[in-house]
């Protein structure tokens, strides 16, 4: 907990100010979030990718469809933004995946500014 001092005017004697510290809220900073990103490359299939994004970050297959297309084109994409925890497990969850099917799949996560 954080004492502030404030100085408070007393109006019945100007030379008598009087200093109080006054309770603040305790400081509780957020988490930092970071964003799981996907890479392209050129040879793991589109629908592949697709999978990998309905099965793990929930997304529907338009939308999965949609963010592939992205990082097929620009070469990159952020998935989704995650605390550091989730995005790690995401992340491993990715490459594992993409490991045991032999493509070469990139996925890492970056923290937010
Ligand atoms: N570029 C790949 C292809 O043409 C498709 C692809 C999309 C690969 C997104 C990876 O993260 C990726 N088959």
């Amino acid at each position: 907990m954080t004492l502030v001092p404030v100085t408070l005017s007393d109006k019945a004697d100007d030379d008598a100010d009087t200093s109080v510290l006054l309770e603040t809220r305790p400081k509780t900073k957020r988490p930092p979030l970071y964003k799981v990103l996907l890479l392209n490359d050129d040879y793991t299939p589109m629908e592949f990718v697709v999978h990998v994004l309905e099965r793990f970050f929930g997304l529907t297959h338009a939308q999965a469809f949609e963010i592939m297309l992205t990082v097929h084109k620009k070469g990159v994409a952020v998935v989704g933004v995650f605390s550091h925890e989730i995005a790690e497990t995401k992340v491993g969850q990715v490459m594992d995946f993409a490991r045991r099917h032999q493509h070469p799949l990139q996925c890492t996560m970056e923290k937010e500014d």
